[in-house]
């Protein structure tokens, strides 16, 4: 007897549905979407990253690797106007140079804050300051790379995507936050090289990568003398900005080449 023609095209559409499932289901099941970070942020995924420099100077040494949890941070540096938000709200006082017009344009980034304004900002806004591992991985990414964008010369003058010393980059001081966007990291994030210094949370210790734990790192246990400040500033040389080069100074100190972006953890 011939089988019925409904029931064969009904059985060749299990068997599709069927395959469907065997070949989609489990990739759908366990495949999450990235969370969808907080307006002026990005999302940085967990991970293993190739940290510090094996041919650099002294305190970059060794290259390690080195895993974070994902976590997201602020795609800027913290601008003035975000700042004067803070001070509004809070009471906090002023930074040093707020009067200052060559430093105080609403989008330029705020400067004159020490680390423990800085704290204070992050704080207020349910953030923390990226310990030292964060800072790098979301400036270089997992490929190895000195500046944010890849090589120096990448992309031909360097000054077209970063504002260190001189006017070439079209900034004498402090340019917009959202400024250089073909200098953007590998993770969209912007003036990681330059423009201003960023306070991190870890205190510094020259010698902390020969004993960083391998597993989201933060830093020397005990208390030091200085924090650590990351990716150069408007009076450095291009190679002064490398991504892998590590300042540091005392927690009360202000100057006009010091700001900061915040990170916000994912539980
Ligand atoms: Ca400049
Ligand atoms: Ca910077």
């Amino acid at each position: 007897m011939n089988e019925n023609p409904r029931s064969k095209s009904t059985k060749s559409l299990s068997c599709f549905f069927l395959t469907f499932l065997i070949l989609y289901l489990p990739a759908s099941t366990y495949s999450q979407p990235n969370p969808t970070p907080p307006t002026g942020m990005v999302f940085i995924p967990e991970g293993y990253f190739p940290m510090g420099n094996s041919s650099g100077r002294e305190d970059e040494k060794p290259l390690h690797f080195v895993y974070t949890k994902a976590f997201f941070i602020d795609k800027h540096e913290v601008s003035n106007a975000e700042y004067m938000k803070f001070i509004e709200v809070t009471g906090h006082a002023k930074p040093t140079f707020w009067e200052d017009e060559t430093l105080n344009l609403p989008n330029h980034p705020v400067v004159g804050v020490s680390w423990r304004d800085a704290m204070a900002y992050a704080k207020w806004k349910g953030h923390r300051l990226p310990t030292e591992a964060e800072w790098e991985k979301s400036a270089r990414g997992n490929d190895n790379r000195l500046w944010p964008w890849g090589r120096k010369f990448d992309k031909g003058f360097f000054f077209y995507y970063v504002n260190v010393f001189g006017e070439d980059d079209n900034y004498k001081k402090t340019a917009p936050v959202n400024y250089y966007e073909s200098g953007a990291s590998p993770f969209g994030l912007l003036n990681m090289s330059g423009n201003v210094w960023e306070w991190c949370l870890d205190w510094y210790d020259k010698d902390f990568y020969h004993i960083s734990p391998e597993l989201n790192p933060q830093g020397p246990l005990s208390n030091g003398t200085y924090k650590v400040l990351r990716g150069g500033s408007y009076l450095n040389s291009i190679d002064g900005v490398q991504v892998v080069r590590r300042s540091r100074n005392r927690p009360h100190i202000k100057n006009e080449i010091y700001g900061f972006r915040t990170v916000l953890p994912i539980p």
